[in-house]
């Protein structure tokens, strides 16, 4: 096991790290930017290194000052969290090359699963089920138009570096194609610097599904069932549950296995999400992340698992701590995001939090960096903390929601939490019937009015 760890990254998943690694017996060091000098992950870690200016490129981005870091301190790993270096196959090599491990997947796997044709092409190959479309990218007008006639319409063309939405367009007919294929292609360029799209029939109203799957790096891997976050405003998920109020232990059991023996079968090390849209009980593959994903704790609290505990250890060349039949679900988790974000229009509201207190009791969990008199930086997301519930089905878990989002408070900025207490006075959040749609709809009908 290591002695010590770097944590390349701030708020609440730099104390989710500190956490796990103070647990194990693992010294920790904390990086910030100037603007975080006063931060909690830098007063929970053991040591802690300024990096650079508030600027995330300058800071939490900057290569040499976290390699620096950790030959200052003598630390042997890093961890990301998520966002920043998490899925920069580039830096993990820089990582490699300077005698450190990067506590994650490797260059190959994020460079694999970050183009998103290449993950479609190694997911399909290893018999996992995706969205009929273009097999591999599309170059021509023509060729779209071939596969859209081919596929039927509405499709959907998509930039192959997209992510969280960007370079997507519909194209409802023939005539939308035209528009469409350009501007997926012009918008992935401009975000990512990679024109290169493919086309997939577009679902009209799935839900999000992905798999939790775990791997040692060595031929084992495990599913950790289903998260629902069908629940997102803007391609920004706002509230998830584990397990999917749509999905049968049938359908959990067969997808589930179908993405731990494809990652088994590529080697894949650490944690890792197979991300589905489920439309009349059929699954269908379109991204992997390979990171651990901000809505992690809902996972581990219905299988009484720490999945940072675990990155670490299979980091460390050890063995995962459970096996798959070790892996029963026990209840049912929601976590919902604490932005600082004024509503209606969700724009970020950076400030002074002059009260915070945390809701507590039997299966509350508060993942937060905040404190009494902490200054939110204007510099970074707006995510300020998760309140995670577990109940012992879904009903005692959104009445704990309830109950503990009364308890929470968070003075100083306007924040997410009105919008939790609205939710969860609508039935279709009480009976778990939505889908990717729902959200928006229902803000444009109850929010911006
Ligand atoms: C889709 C889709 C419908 N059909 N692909 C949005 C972000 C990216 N991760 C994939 N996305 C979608 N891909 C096909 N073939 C609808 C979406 C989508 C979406 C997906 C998950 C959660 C929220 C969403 C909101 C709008 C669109």
């Amino acid at each position: 096991m290591f002695d010590k760890i770097l944590i390349a990254n701030r708020g609440e998943i730099a104390l989710r790290v500190v956490r796990a690694a103070k647990e194990m017996g693992v010294q920790t060091v904390a990086v910030h930017s100037t603007a975080d000098s006063d931060a909690m992950h830098v007063r929970m870690a053991d040591e802690a290194i300024c990096i650079g200016p508030p600027s995330s490129t300058l800071s939490y981005l900057n290569f040499p000052a976290i390699i620096s870091a950790c030959e200052i301190t003598g630390a042997q790993a890093i961890h990301p969290g998520y966002g920043f270096l998490s899925e920069n196959a580039n830096f993990v090599q820089v990582v490699e090359d300077h005698g450190l491990t990067f506590i994650g997947p490797t260059a190959e796997h994020i460079r694999v699963m970050g183009d998103k044709i290449t993950a479609k092409e190694t997911m399909r190959k290893l018999g996992v089920p995706c969205v009929p479309g273009s097999e591999g990218g599309v170059d021509t007008l023509e060729d779209a138009k071939r596969i859209g006639a081919e596929i039927g319409y509405p499709v959907i063309i998509k930039a192959t570096a997209g992510g969280g939405g960007r370079g997507m367009k519909v194209a409802q007919s023939d005539k939308d194609m035209e528009k469409a294929f350009h501007s997926a292609r012009a918008e992935g360029k401009a975000a990512f610097g990679n024109d290169e799209v493919y086309i997939e029939k577009y679902l009209t109203t799935p839900r999000h599904i992905e798999i939790q799957i775990f791997g040692d790096g060595k031929g084992n891997a495990v599913h950790l069932g289903e998260r629902d976050c069908s629940l997102q405003r803007r391609h920004q998920k706002v509230f998830e549950e584990a397990p999917g109020p749509s999905i049968t232990p049938a359908l959990r059991a067969r997808i589930g296995k179908t993405c731990a023996d494809a990652v088994a079968a590529i080697n894949y090390i650490g944690a890792g999400t197979v991300e589905f849209l489920f439309e009349n009980d059929e699954f269908y593959f379109i991204e992997m992340n390979t990171r651990l994903q901000v809505e992690h704790p809902v996972t581990e609290n219905i299988f009484n698992v720490d999945l940072v505990r675990e990155q670490i250890r299979v980091a460390a060349g050890l063995p995962m701590s459970f096996t798959q039949d070790d892996l029963v679900i026990d209840g049912h988790s929601i976590e919902v995001r604490i932005n600082a974000e004024k509503l209606p229009s969700f724009s970020p509201c950076p400030g002074t939090i002059t009260q915070y207190h945390a809701p507590g009791g039997l299966g509350v969990r508060m993942d937060s960096a905040l404190y009494d008199g902490y200054r939110i930086p204007p510099h970074y997301d707006s995510l300020i903390g998760k309140l995670i519930v577990k109940g012992r089905d879904r009903p005692e878990a959104l009445a704990r929601l309830a109950r503990s989002l009364d308890e929470l408070i968070v003075d100083g900025v306007d924040t997410t939490i009105p919008l939790f207490h609205a939710l969860l006075a609508e039935p279709a959040v009480q009976t778990g019937d939505y889908n990717i749609h729902w959200l928006e709809h229902w803000l444009a009908e109850n929010l911006d009015a």
